[in-house]
């Protein structure tokens, strides 16, 4: 009878054991699994910038609580060199696992050996780096942005099917060298080339801010005579041209069609009202899976190279029946 018993006490202390150690089931380490086997991860985000940002701040400080995750979060205020010294302190640190989503696309070889030297695992969040070695990083998860700006070009050729005269348009690009501008540029350009009545007149950074967004439109109404098309490589830039436009007596949505990127509730109430044409979804919501990834990371599980973001566009119509259920 004892024996019995004691073997049952053995099993389940295996079992709980087991558990704690590969950080398992969703739940993992709330339930008090403290100690050393609590996960600590240094996260450098790029800044507060747009709408969209923000939504994913909170999605990753959220869910790091959810999983029983020790988050180091760390703002770099739009800058490069910033992140550089937060992944430096991270390792000082010897924290479990990095995260970071890159300002920009190129120059992180030298920070990134030096984590893998430390033997910490990193993971990219929603924008990758250019680095030939992908031993550097264990994974890269969030949206396609070529795909994204494709669709974009892809809406507007139907919207125009048919028809023979110029379109012009104008382009307010993410920032400088970050992955989602180049990409979203990129792939804009790809499908609208196919048609020379497609013009690209004037295109700009707006930093992914509506103040620079606005300011940048401002300039483009006046420096170009026939405005058809704005493309905005983010809903907050859009919001603010939609400013400049209503402030030089013109109507978005009606006299200057706008296309942009991203889908957050600001943006989409804009699109409900139709001041912006068409929306490509870009999911901030990327906690849940980046905690889920950061556990395996730990535990030596392989974890895909990409993992890629579920997403969606949105016209007039369907942003309508969206915006009540839209969490961010
Ligand atoms: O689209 C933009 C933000 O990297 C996908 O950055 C992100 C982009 C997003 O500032 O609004």
């Amino acid at each position: 009878m004892l024996k019995k018993w004691s073997a049952a006490v053995l099993a389940g202390a295996l079992a709980v054991g087991a558990l704690a150690g590969c950080g398992g089931g969703d739940d993992a380490g709330s339930s008090g699994g403290g100690g050393d086997d609590k996960i600590t991860m240094g996260f450098s985000q790029v800044g507060a910038e747009s709408g969209w940002r923000t939504a994913n701040t909170k999605s990753i400080q959220e869910s790091a609580a959810a999983a029983g995750i020790d988050l180091k979060f760390s703002d770099a205020q739009g800058k490069q060199e910033n992140q550089i010294k937060a992944i430096r302190s991270f390792i000082a640190q010897r924290v479990d696992v990095i995260a970071f989503s890159p300002v920009v696309e190129s120059g992180w070889d030298t920070v990134l050996k030096e984590a893998k030297d430390a033997n910490i695992p990193v993971i990219l969040t929603d924008r990758s780096v250019d680095s030939q070695d992908k031993t550097l990083y264990k994974t890269f998860i969030g949206s396609d942005f070529v795909l994204e700006g494709k669709k974009a070009g892809e809406w507007l050729v139907k919207e125009y099917e048919g028809k023979s005269d110029p379109v012009n348009i104008v382009e307010l690009q993410g920032t400088p060298g970050a992955a989602p501008a180049n990409d979203r540029k990129a792939g804009f350009a790809e499908v609208i080339k196919a048609d020379p009545k497609f013009k690209i007149v004037a295109s700009q950074t707006g930093q992914f801010t509506r103040t620079d967004g606005k300011e940048v439109m401002e300039a483009f109404l006046k420096s170009q005579p026939k405005i058809d098309v704005l493309y905005a490589h983010n809903d907050d830039m859009g919001l603010g041209a939609i400013e400049a436009i209503e402030a030089a007596g013109k109507k978005p949505g009606t006299d200057i069609k706008i296309i942009t990127v991203d889908a957050v509730k600001d943006g989409m109430t804009a699109l409900a009202a139709g001041k912006i044409n068409y929306i490509v979804e870009c999911s901030p919501l990327l906690g849940p899976q980046l905690m889920d990834l950061a556990k395996k990371v730990k535990a030596g599980e392989t974890v895909e190279q990409r993992v890629l973001t579920q997403e969606t566009t949105f016209t007039q119509e369907q942003a309508k029946t969206a915006l009540p259920d839209r969490k961010y």
